[in-house]
């Protein structure tokens, strides 16, 4: 075990490659503390150095919440330096979620508030049930999401939530605090599906095990691709497609796909 809150577990009901963080701290509704973050921070890490990680799913163990977001009471106990630090500490870990090479899958059922929300949209995919509530409630506390120290590429719900669902909606959302329920986190394209209350982890492990059989090396070249992509102007982004697609050619799998094609059979790609 990482820490009390945090576990890593490897679905073997799924030959491998599907990786789960599942948080559970119930006392606190995932609320992240040093002690989640550190077990955040660590379980990254090992999915980060596992060859064989393929796709990770984030998901909670405590009914009706994903993650409260930064833990408040243990907030209101540090020095400056100590939330300083911690909220470094934190943006390098949702950064490590981002920059992660195989794809991310929050899985939110209940309320991904602040801190919470800003880990859900560190992750690639997100997939909610109806009773979902997402939102960056810290206008309300007097500062706003992700503050503190801008470091380029470790940015938090400001500079994440803007890339994902635009300007005004981002505005909306932060400026009002609001908790956005399920449906409406959907009709934004706040989340990639809004499943009925409690079908967002087996709707996360129909959407792992599709990208699971694709080519691996492929899905993380396309992640690069669009993730650095988004950020540089359209002649310099074209080039990097071209990087990204140069590394998909000379591979094992890529030919593995053409014969299986010809076979009329299901492709069995290795990551080579
Ligand atoms: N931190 C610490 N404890 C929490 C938190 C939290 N964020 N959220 C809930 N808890 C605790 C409650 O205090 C309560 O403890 P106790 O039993 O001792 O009273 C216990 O969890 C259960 O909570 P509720 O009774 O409220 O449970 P409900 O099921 O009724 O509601 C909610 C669950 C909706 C999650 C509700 O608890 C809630 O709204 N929590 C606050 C959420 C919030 O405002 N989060 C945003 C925090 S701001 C942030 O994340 C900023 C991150 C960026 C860092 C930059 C800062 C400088």
């Amino acid at each position: 075990s990482l820490s009390e809150s945090v576990k890593l577990n490897r679905l073997s009901d799924y030959n491998s490659g599907i990786v789960e963080v599942n948080l559970d701290r119930p006392e606190a509704k995932n609320a992240i503390g040093k002690d989640m973050l550190s077990g955040l921070r660590h379980a990254f890490e090992a999915i980060d150095r596992d060859s064989s990680a393929r796709v990770v799913m984030i998901s909670s163990s405590v009914p009706k919440v994903f993650c409260a977001g930064a833990d408040l009471k243990e907030r209101k106990k540090m020095t400056a330096a100590e939330v300083h630090s911690f909220v470094n500490y934190l943006r390098s870990t949702f950064s490590l979620i981002e920059e992660l090479q195989i794809p991310t899958i929050a899985v939110i059922e209940g309320a991904a508030l602040g801190g919470g929300l800003e880990m859900a949209l560190s992750c690639d995919l997100r997939i909610c049930g109806e009773n979902a509530l997402l939102g960056l409630p810290e206008t309300g506390l007097a500062i706003i999401p992700g503050s503190l120290a801008p470091i380029f590429n470790s940015a938090g719900g400001t500079q994440r939530l803007p890339r994902l669902v635009g300007k005004s909606i981002a505005k909306d959302i932060i400026f009002t605090g609001r908790r956005i329920g399920g449906r409406d986190a959907m009709s934004m394209g706040l989340v990639n599906y809004c499943v009925p209350a409690g079908e967002a982890h087996p709707k996360a492990l129909e959407i792992a095990r599709e990208i699971n059989q694709k080519g691996p090396i492929a899905i993380r070249m396309a992640k690069r691709a669009i993730n650095e992509g988004i950020e540089r102007e359209m002649v310099s982004a074209l080039d990097l497609e071209e990087e990204c697609y140069e590394q998909t050619l000379n591979t094992k799998d890529r030919l593995e796909g053409l014969a299986a094609f010809a076979e009329k059979r299901k492709p069995i790609y290795t990551g080579e």
